[in-house]
C-alpha cells in the first residue's frame, strides 16, 4: 500500500518524533493534539519536550510544509494514535485518551484507510475498544478499513535513533492490516519489522516493560539485603555479573517514567489472579524511595529541621521528564521526615510540582544545606568536582543514592560520603 498523507494524534514524546520522521521521508503529516498550548508553542517553534535532535527535525519539517500542527484531526490515508495511557489512583488503566482519539477519527475515516494504535494498552484494547469505536463510522474493521497495534519501544534520550533502528512489531487485526502497517513504517524503520496479530503485539509490549521492572525490582531487593548484611551491593553485582548467564541491573531510588512504572499494572488489572510476581515487583519498586529516605534519615542522624540540597528530579538521567519520578517521591519522604528540601533539576528549572521547592541554580540549593543528596545521575552532576562544592556549602555530608560519584574524591574534599548499600 502507498501512503502519502498521515495524521498523528498526540504530540507527546512519541507522536511528535514519529510525525516529524514520517514528514522527513516525504509524507504530508498532520500532527494533532488537543492541548492548544502545545500546538501554539510548536507552531511558534517552541518545543514542550527535550529530546536530542528533535527540535532541529521538527523545525525543518515545519519549514518544509510537510509537517503541520493542528488541534483538529485531518482526513488522511493513515492515522496513528500516540496518546498517553496513564493509570488511575487505584492503578486501573485510564483509557480515556485512547477512546477520545479513536472517536475523533470516526468522522474522517474513509474506505481503505489504515489506523494504528501505538499507545501502550491492556491486552485486547485494539479489538475490544478501538475497533468498535471506529466501526461507528459504518465501515467494517479489517474489511473496509485496516487496523493494527504497533508499540513504540524507544528509550527516552535516544528516541530519534531508536525509532529508526529498533525492531518494530506490527500486530494486525487481520494479516492485511499488519501488512499495511509494514508498508507504512517501512518509510523510515531500518530495524526488522515483525508481523503478528494485534493482541500478541499488545502483550509483547507489556511483557518487555514488565520483565525490565521485575529485573530492577530484584536489584532493588538485593540492595536492601546488602544494606542489612553490610555488603557493598555494587561490588557484589559486578562480581555476580561476571557469570556468563547473569545480568543484574542497577538498584536505585525506584522506578519511574510513564512506561515501566505503569505498564505492568495493565497486566495486574487484566488478570490479578495470575500476575502475582508482576504485582510484587511493582510494589518493591514503589517502596524503594521510602527505603532510601529511611537510610538517609539514619546516616544524617535524623532529618528534622535539616536542609537538604537535592540534586535531580527527573525519572532517570539526562531527560527532562518528571512523570512518576521516584526522585520526586524521595523528596516527599524526606520532607515527611522533617527536612526542608531545596531541589535542583537542570533539565526543568521549574516543574511547578505541588509541595516541592525548586531552585534554578545548584549554588542556591547548596547555600544553606546540611546535607547533599544526589537523586539522579545526570551527566552534569556526575562531572561535579567536590573540591568546587566545598566552599559553596556548610554541608559536610553527601548521600549518593545512585552511585554516580567517586567516594574517595568527596572524602578528600572533606565530606562524609554515604550511599545506597555502598562501602567503597
Ligand atoms: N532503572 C533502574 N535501574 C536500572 C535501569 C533503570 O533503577 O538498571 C530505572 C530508571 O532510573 C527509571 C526507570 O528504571 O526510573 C525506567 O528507566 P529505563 O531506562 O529502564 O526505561 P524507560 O522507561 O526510559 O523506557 C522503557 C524502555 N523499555 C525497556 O527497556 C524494556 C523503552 O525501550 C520503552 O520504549 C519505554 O520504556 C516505553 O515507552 O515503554
Amino acid at each position: 500500500m502507498d501512503f502519502s498523507t498521515l495524521c498523528v494524534i498526540g504530540m507527546g514524546y512519541i507522536g511528535l518524533p514519529t510525525a516529524s520522521i514520517f514528514a522527513s521521508r516525504g509524507l504530508h503529516v498532520t500532527g494533532m493534539d488537543i492541548n492548544t498550548d502545545i500546538i501554539n508553542g510548536l507552531n511558534a517553534g517552541q518545543m514542550h519536550i527535550f529530546e536530542p535532535g528533535l527540535r532541529e527535525l521538527v523545525l525543518d519539517e515545519l519549514k518544509s510544509g510537510r509537517l503541520q500542527i493542528s488541534t483538529q484531526v485531518s482526513p488522511a490515508d493513515a492515522f496513528i494514535i500516540a496518546v498517553p495511557t496513564p493509570f488511575y489512583d487505584d492503578k486501573r488503566a485510564d483509557m480515556r485518551a485512547v477512546i477520545a482519539a479513536s472517536e475523533s477519527i470516526v468522522p474522517h475515516l474513509q474506505p481503505g484507510n489504515l489506523v494504528i494504535l501505538e499507545s501502550t494498552s491492556p491486552p485486547r484494547t485494539t479489538v475490544d475498544i478501538v475497533a468498535p469505536i471506529l466501526e461507528k463510522s459504518g465501515l467494517k474493521a479489517g474489511e473496509d478499513f485496516l487496523l493494527a497495534y504497533s508499540p513504540e519501544r524507544v528509550l527516552p534520550g535516544r528516541i530519534l535513533t531508536e525509532l529508526i533502528d529498533n525492531a518494530r512489531v506490527i500486530g494486525g487485526i487481520n494479516p492485511q492490516s499488519a501488512q499495511a502497517g509494514r508498508d507504512l513504517y517501512a518509510a523510515f524503520v531500518k530495524g526488522e519489522i515483525i508481523l503478528t496479530d494485534a493482541t500478541t503485539a499488545e502483550m509483547v509490549k507489556l511483557m518487555e516493560n514488565t520483565s525490565r521492572d521485575i529485573n530492577i525490582a530484584i536489584a532493588n531487593e538485593f540492595s536492601r539485603l546488602a544494606q542489612r548484611f553490610d555488603v557493598d551491593i555494587w561490588e557484589a553485582i559486578s562480581i555476580a555479573n561476571l557469570h556468563p548467564r547473569v545480568e543484574i541491573l542497577r538498584p536505585g531510588i525506584g522506578v519511574g517514567g510513564h512506561c515501566i512504572s505503569v505498564d505492568p499494572w495493565f497486566l495486574v488489572e487484566a488478570a490479578p489472579d495470575e500476575a502475582q510476581l508482576v504485582k510484587t515487583a511493582r510494589q518493591i519498586n514503589d517502596e524503594q524511595p521510602a527505603f532510601v529516605a529511611d537510610l538517609i534519615n539514619q546516616v544524617a542522624g535524623g532529618l528534622n529541621g535539616k536542609t537538604v540540597a537535592f540534586l535531580g528530579l527527573a525519572f532517570k538521567p539526562n531527560v527532562d521528564d518528571l512523570r512518576e519520578s521516584p526522585a520526586v517521591e524521595l523528596v516527599h519522604h524526606l520532607q515527611a521526615a522533617g527536612a526542608k528540601v531545596l531541589a535542583y533539576e537542570p533539565f526543568k528549572h521549574n516543574a511547578h510540582l505541588p509541595e516541592v521547592q525548586q531552585v534554578s541554580e545548584l549554588d542556591a540549593a547548596l547555600l544553606n544545606a546540611d546535607l547533599i543528596v544526589l537523586g539522579v545521575a545526570h551527566d552534569q552532576f556526575k562531572n561535579i568536582d567536590p573540591a568546587d562544592i566545598q566552599g559553596k556549602t556548610p554541608s559536610t555530608l553527601v548521600f549518593d543514592a545512585v552511585r554516580a560519584w567517586d567516594k574517595a574524591k568527596w572524602e578528600q574534599a572533606g565530606f562524609r560520603f554515604c550511599g545506597l548499600a555502598r562501602k567503597h
